[in-house]
């Protein structure tokens, strides 16, 4: 699985714009910063919250998923490349990766078999 990732330095450009727009520090489940953008995941007795919400990120911006989950699981990302973490039955597990190409990718939990959150990356 590579890693690589060719467009660095359009996305650190991407950062800067997005520091000018501000953040919705408060909100509930997302929190937007210039740096990431972190998605807060809670697997608990089978299921998964949140459940199919849409996520808007810039192209190349950090994605920060922060599990919590009681059982193992494998989280996708089905992006090009697809990327895919090992989840433990433990709270506070952060996977760090971008997107650079435009459109929508779903991340799934590969054990439960539902969409957890839709990146919609522009
Ligand atoms: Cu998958």
């Amino acid at each position: 699985m590579s890693l690589t990732r060719p467009v660095r330095l359009a996305g650190a450009l991407l950062a800067v714009a997005v520091s000018l727009t501000g953040c919705a520090a408060g909100s509930s489940d997302f929190s937007a910063s210039p740096a990431a953008v972190v998605v807060k995941i809670t697997e608990q007795d089978g299921t998964v919250e949140p459940s199919g919400d849409t996520v808007k990120v810039e192209q190349g911006q950090d994605i920060t998923l922060l599990v919590s989950s009681d059982a193992e699981d494998e989280i996708h990302v089905h992006s090009d490349p697809e990327h895919e973490f090992e989840v433990k039955a433990e709270d506070d597990q952060e996977f760090t990766f971008s997107i650079d190409d435009p459109g929508t990718y779903e991340v799934e939990s590969h054990e439960l078999g539902v969409v957890i959150v839709k990146l919609q990356v522009s």
